[in-house]
């Protein structure tokens, strides 16, 4: 397997490949990700404490991640019954050009974030097995990731995430919560209505 070409920046040890991803291989994306749309809509998150997220959501894959009053969870069917679509070979490179792991995924996470969406800071911990890298793929507008520390709250340091943009975060970098701060809106021409696509890849069972 070919390494990326574009050099990774360490950031506390999540590896970020800035541009990794050309204009054309954007679109491809953006495109597989409307046909995750399509089959699976996107919906918006119940944290089990009853508030709205305000990223909308759905995934591709054999499970799919999903909240509501019971809590955080992977899921074999969207909420609405329908199993969730495969993903897309595209998207599947990028998993095995960065990753390093001799799986493949099996949940592809689609958070989309229009105007004013954020997401808090948080642990990627509901998957079996935390060895398993998670593979970060960026699309559409600007947004600022932050990244602190195992434990909650400390120092942090953020960095502007740009569409075409992939990060890995895994070994000791797993666990870090990390979040994004806020989205600018018109700083991407890659969706025709605006916002942010972000694709995390995990193998959760
Ligand atoms: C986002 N990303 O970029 C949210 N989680 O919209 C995440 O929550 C995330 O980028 C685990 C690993 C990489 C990530
Ligand atoms: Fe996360």
């Amino acid at each position: 397997m070919s390494e990326p070409h574009v050099p990774a920046l360490n950031v506390r040890g999540v590896a970020v490949y800035p541009g990794l991803l050309d204009r054309a291989a954007q679109e491809a994306l953006a495109e597989a990700v409307r046909g995750i749309v399509q089959a699976a809509p996107l919906f918006r998150p119940v944290t089990a404490r009853g508030r709205e997220m305000s990223v909308r959501m759905t995934s591709a894959g054999s499970v799919g991640w999903v909240s509501d009053r019971r809590g955080y969870r992977y899921e074999p069917r969207h909420p609405s019954g329908v199993d969730w679509p495969p993903i897309p070979p595209e998207v599947l490179a990028v998993w095995r050009r960065v990753s390093g792991d001799a799986a493949d995924p099996d949940c592809c996470l689609v958070n989309f974030y229009d105007e004013g969406a954020k997401m808090g800071m948080h642990q990627d911990r509901d998957e079996a097995d935390v060895s398993h890298p998670v593979v970060s793929i960026s699309l559409g507008d600007e947004a600022l990731f932050r990244i602190g520390n195992r434990e909650r709250g400390g120092k942090t340091e953020s960095l502007w995430l740009r569409s075409g943009d992939v990060l890995v975060m895994g070994g000791d970098a797993r666990l870090l919560h990390h979040g994004i701060d806020r989205v600018k809106p018109g700083t991407s021409t890659l969706l025709r209505e605006g916002g942010r696509l972000n694709l995390t890849l995990r193998v959760a069972l």
